[in-house]
């Protein structure tokens, strides 16, 4: 399997996360990278690429001119403004008040544009996004140049941001550009499979009101996890997009007799849905040892649940989403690539 990853994740290091009142050192670190990279050849899959640069035009199309705007320029803004930390939204347009005027002033910009206040922004964190992104879509490209499957080791992660809001670790929605691109490519009809703990609130935004591209997400329940206000059962798309939307919320302690059913459910409406193509948002924070998760899976789990998404015969693009387990994260995501490719 070819995979495709830019050293260039490492210019995106916060040094806090806002975690429990504190600021700790993220979760969501670059060390992730190392581990997944030691394991991948470990096993020996050695077919490890950089990116080509990032498609500027795909990412444009994809997202709210006005948010990439903050995001390429945010740092400066917030250095000129004589902020001496790194940048970490306080005020929020909420309840009541008024959605759709971004502000001038930077520390109201950083609010308006971000959707929860763990992640931070710091120099550099633009073009670690952008070379996330590109990993997404070198990894497309290769699927549809006909390789079966292609794996982007991407960071930082993806699914949690939306056209035009940052979050929960996420700058820019690496599946949603691949399954864009899978769609720009001829495929009829995309579906994109978020086996990430948490829900994938910003890939379900994009899409929500669109037939053409299905997404299913297996997740932790609303009530009880990140990112809190989306992902229930109910909500399963609108307009064009009526039915096209699939989730999975699961509670705490979900072990993976469990899971493995909803995954079987999601893969069956993927195939019902008749999609040509596949991307997988590859997230392993379901993990037993995850340290802000909670379900129970198991590494060899991981192996199975890569083989029931072969079962869909698809072309498939894998983009690396969380797993925070640092020991485990190499073993679990090259265990569903392996799963995945018959190993
Ligand atoms: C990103 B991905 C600990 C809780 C942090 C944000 C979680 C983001 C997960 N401070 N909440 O889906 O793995
Ligand atoms: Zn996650």
């Amino acid at each position: 399997m070819r995979i495709f990853y830019s050293e260039t994740h490492r210019r995106h290091f916060p040094q806090g996360e806002l975690n429990g009142g504190e600021l700790v050192t993220p979760f969501e670190r670059p060390s992730r990278v190392e581990y997944v990279l030691a394991r991948l050849k470990e096993r020996g899959l050695t077919d490890i690429n950089a990116p080509d640069a990032p498609d500027m035009a795909a990412i444009r199309a994809l997202c709210d001119p006005g948010y990439l705007d903050f995001l390429e320029t945010a740092w400066d803004d917030w250095v000129a403004e004589g902020f001496r930390g790194e940048i970490i939204a306080a005020s929020f347009p909420v309840r009541r008040m008024q959605m759709g005027r971004p502000p001038r002033n930077i520390d109201g910009k950083v609010g308006y544009y971000c959707l929860a206040a763990e992640t931070a922004i710091t120099n550099g964190t633009w073009e670690a996004a952008l070379s996330s992104a590109a990993s997404a879509q070198s990894a497309t490209r290769a699927v549809i140049a006909g390789e079966k499957a292609a794996f982007a080791l991407c960071r930082p992660p993806g699914h949690h941001a939306t056209a035009d809001m940052y979050g929960g670790y996420c700058f820019l929605n690496n599946a949603a550009l691949a399954a864009e691109q899978l769609r720009a490519s001829g495929a009829g009809k995309v579906a994109v499979l978020d086996i990430d703990f948490h829900h994938g609130n910003g890939t379900q935004d994009i899409f929500y009101d669109r037939g053409d591209v299905f997404f299913a997400s297996l997740h932790g329940a609303p009530e009880d996890a990140f990112p809190y206000f989306l992902g229930y059962a109910d909500e399963t798309g609108t307009g064009d997009g009526d039915g096209a939307t699939a989730n999975f919320p699961m509670a705490p302690g979900t072990p993976y007799s469990e899971w493995s059913q909803a995954l079987d459910q999601a893969i069956a409406r993927i195939r019902a849905h008749g999609a040509e193509a596949l991307v997988v948002s590859l997230g392993v924070d379901a993990y037993k040892d995850d340290p802000i998760s909670f379900f129970k899976l198991d590494s060899p789990d991981f192996t199975d649940a890569g083989r029931r998404i072969a079962t869909l015969g698809l072309p498939t693009v894998f983009c690396m989403e969380g797993g925070y387990a640092i020991e485990a994260v190499g073993i679990n995501t090259v265990n569903v690539l392996e799963g995945f490719e018959g190993a």
